[in-house]
């Protein structure tokens, strides 16, 4: 697999714009201005590949990002920005669930909680749409690097049992801690996908 190979495909803004073509999808999902944009670009080394920024609300609508033409890195708003007018945040979250609805291609959600604070009401929520949706999740502790060695292991172990069974990986989109982990993750999904169209081919007599 080519992760240097990434295509911007397009930001969506209502469903009809997602793409259609069936692919694997894996999504970035988290509170607003939590990292999801810098996980995504960490992941790729392509620093400026998703805006991202110090002001919250940054991530408009949906952006879909393919990779060597074989699966996609799916960037979400954040959710839960105070500070946007009311019908705005009313946009998004109907965008958010109707992403998070009936998407059968989507094979893994990368929860992204910041490592230094205690997982909050929206870190749970989002934990409860993804075990709803049976999506499997991992979870990622980022700004890893803001914390002391002790520190971080404190949060690791605060967050395990709020999260469980979901794996949690101590991320930094800044050190690039975390970063090999989380892609042993997402080749096994991608991997364990295959293997079930292979399955269902051969079912299927093909
Ligand atoms: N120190 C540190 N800063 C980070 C890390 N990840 C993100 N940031 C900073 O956090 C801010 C928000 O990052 P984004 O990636 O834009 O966050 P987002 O979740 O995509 O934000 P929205 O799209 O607005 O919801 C930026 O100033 C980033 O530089 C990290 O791992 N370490
Ligand atoms: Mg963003």
């Amino acid at each position: 697999m080519n992760t240097d190979r990434v295509q911007f495909i397009r930001c969506a803004y209502r469903r009809v714009e997602f793409p259609a073509d069936g692919r694997p999808e894996i999504v970035f999902l988290g509170r607003s201005n939590v990292g999801k944009s810098s996980a995504l670009n960490s992941l790729l080394h392509q620093p400026s590949l998703a805006r991202t920024s110090s002001t919250p609300g940054r991530t408009r609508g949906i952006g879909f990002y393919l990779i060597d033409e074989a699966f996609y890195f799916v960037d979400l708003p954040g959710y839960g920005y105070a500070r946007v007018p009311e019908r705005v945040r009313r946009a998004w979250k109907g965008l958010i669930e109707a992403y998070l609805t009936d998407r059968l291609q989507l094979i893994l959600g990368l929860l992204i909680v910041d490592a230094r604070h205690e997982p909050k009401s929206l870190d749970l929520q989002m934990r409860d749409w993804l075990v709803a949706a049976r999506i499997p999740y991992l979870v990622l502790l980022t700004k890893a690097d803001k914390l002391s060695r002790h520190q971080l292991k404190r949060s690791v172990e605060r967050a395990e049992p709020v999260f469980s069974p979901a794996e949690v990986i101590p991320f930094s989109a800044r050190t690039g801690l975390g970063v090999k982990e989380v892609w042993r993750v997402i080749r096994a999904r991608l991997a364990h996908g295959q293997n079930q169209v292979e399955e269902n081919d051969h079912v299927a007599g093909n």
